[in-house]
């Protein structure tokens, strides 16, 4: 049975444990089998970038990781990852800046990952990729010799061609994706966004089983949507809505309706429009002044990016705005907060939740939407309010719909929300629970990691068998 090497920007390696508010931790940390190698960065800045990594293994999972220049990190992670990548796959090409030093640097650290990486390479490893700061490593890892099945997950979304274009690297990017043997997207759209990229900008052919060919090279695009555990996430959920944080918040609601919300802080979770919409429902429902709290947990992230230091003083202002305007000596209508909380403590606020509001202008899947449903108690379910542009939105449609950019339509669906029957609020929770079990961190996984051994063995095997010797 091949092993699996999972390679990605961060690494939670067993001494980084904690609150982690990210959702590629999340779903690789569940599913990941004894056996598995995991590498990454470090997540240190040394003075210069090093190609040694260091290992360590903890229950059966061996986490490789190296050091990176300060200089290189900057370019490469809060340069074009962040500053160039993120905005255009989130529809914000406003937000995009493009520099070609910064693209070298994302180059060069991709090479480096690819250096370290390659001497660790067993014959029998499939490796696995993922996310957008290392869309070059197949590309690299081939350069290097490396010849084992290498596949790749985007777990943000792709944009249509004609916003893919605006990047002036676009067709590059896209001809480094032919050195993987599958890719792996969110959603059928996305699927279909990037096909047309390839064809458009790159000249591939692509067929309707998801092949694409190129440059006499052959990948293959699948939708294979991220799940979480359900099952286990309730179970922290029951466990925690017993423990003293959902005590104390259960106690400071003083019998309010609870509204939640929970995001890594990011422009591309639509925290202005919510606040914005919650800011409507309450000028427009004043029957439900004193009867609700809204908590939003907004966990700093990417500070080192200035847009997102940007978007934490207008948060600030629209907080600060809201609760001036709305506020009663004995009610504070919006708790707004920035410290992490623990992923177990939130389930138990979830529970505990009469709303929740998930409305990203974009979101790869979004697994706040999942752990909102798998959190909730059977017989008195809280809604979802999920925004249309969520990939989580592909199946969960039994949740209120909004598009997250008009704040009156989040204003009706809170008050529909809360206005909603205790047998409405059932039935939908049924189907969304079934549509959130139906996918889980284990079968997202299997499902990926099959498919890549098999793709690749048609592909590989004539090489082994010919050359003998390890790739
Ligand atoms: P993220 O953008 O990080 O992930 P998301 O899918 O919502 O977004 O995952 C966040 C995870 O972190 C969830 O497990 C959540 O509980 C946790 N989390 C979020 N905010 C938190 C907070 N304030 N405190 C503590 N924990 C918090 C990227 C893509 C998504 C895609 C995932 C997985 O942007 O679209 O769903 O990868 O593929």
């Amino acid at each position: 049975l091949a092993r699996l090497v999972i390679v990605s920007n961060r690494v939670p390696t067993p001494r980084s444990r904690g609150a982690q508010a990210g959702g590629l931790a999340v779903v690789l940390k569940e599913a990941a089998p004894p056996g598995t190698m995991w590498f990454g960065w470090s997540g240190s800045q040394t003075a210069r970038t090093s190609t040694e990594p260091r290992v360590a293994t903890s229950q059966g999972v061996a986490y490789a990781t190296i050091d990176l220049a300060r200089d290189d990190f900057r370019k490469y992670y809060a340069g074009f990852a962040n500053g160039t990548l993120w905005p255009l796959l989130h529809f914000r090409l406003g937000l995009m800046a493009f520099s070609r030093a910064e693209l070298d640097g994302y180059v060069a650290v991709n090479r480096g990952f690819a250096t370290a990486l390659a001497p660790l390479l067993e014959p029998d490893h499939l490796v696995w990729v993922h996310d957008y700061h290392l869309i070059p490593l197949g590309a690299e890892l081939r350069a290097q010799g490396v010849r084992n099945p290498i596949g790749f997950f985007l777990h943000v979304p792709f944009v249509p061609a004609s916003v893919f274009g605006v990047l002036p690297c676009a067709a590059r990017l896209l001809r480094e994706l032919m050195a993987y043997d599958l890719i792996g997207l969110q959603t059928r759209q996305h699927v279909r966004d990037l096909g047309n990229a390839m064809a458009e900008i790159a000249g591939a052919s692509v067929h309707d089983d998801g092949r694409v060919e190129a440059a006499g090279m052959t990948t293959r695009l699948i939708a294979n949507p991220v799940g979480i555990d359900a099952v286990a996430f309730r179970r922290q959920a029951e466990a925690a809505i017993e423990g003293p944080e959902s005590t104390r918040l259960l106690e400071s609601l003083a019998g309010r309706s609870l509204i939640i919300g929970a995001d890594r802080l990011d422009y591309s979770k639509g925290l202005p429009h919510r606040f914005q919409g919650y800011g409507r429902f309450l000028q427009r429902y004043p029957e439900h002044h004193l009867k609700v709290s809204y908590l939003q947990v907004a966990t700093v992230s990417r500070d080192e990016v200035p847009q997102y230091r940007a978007l934490r003083r207008e948060l600030d202002r629209l907080a600060g705005d809201i609760n001036g305007r709305n506020a009663e000596f004995d009610w504070v209508p919006l708790r707004y907060m920035t410290r992490p909380v623990p992923r177990a403590t939130l389930a138990g606020f979830f529970r505990l939740a009469r709303v929740g509001l998930v409305t990203p202008l974009r979101d790869g899947m979004n697994l706040v939407a999942k752990e909102f449903i798998a959190a909730q108690a059977e017989d008195d379910p809280g809604v979802l309010v999920l925004s249309r542009f969520a990939g989580a939105a592909e199946t969960m449609r039994e949740a209120l719909l909004v598009n997250p950019h008009d704040p009156d339509e989040i204003a009706e669906a809170i008050a529909e929300a809360l206005a909603m029957p205790l047998a409405e609020r059932r039935r939908r929770h049924r189907v969304l629970l079934d549509a959130v079990q139906g996918v889980t961190a284990r079968s997202y996984f299997r499902t990926f990691v099959d498919l890549l051994g098999e793709t690749a063995r048609r592909r590989v095997e004539p090489h082994l068998a010919q050359a003998g010797r390890r790739p």
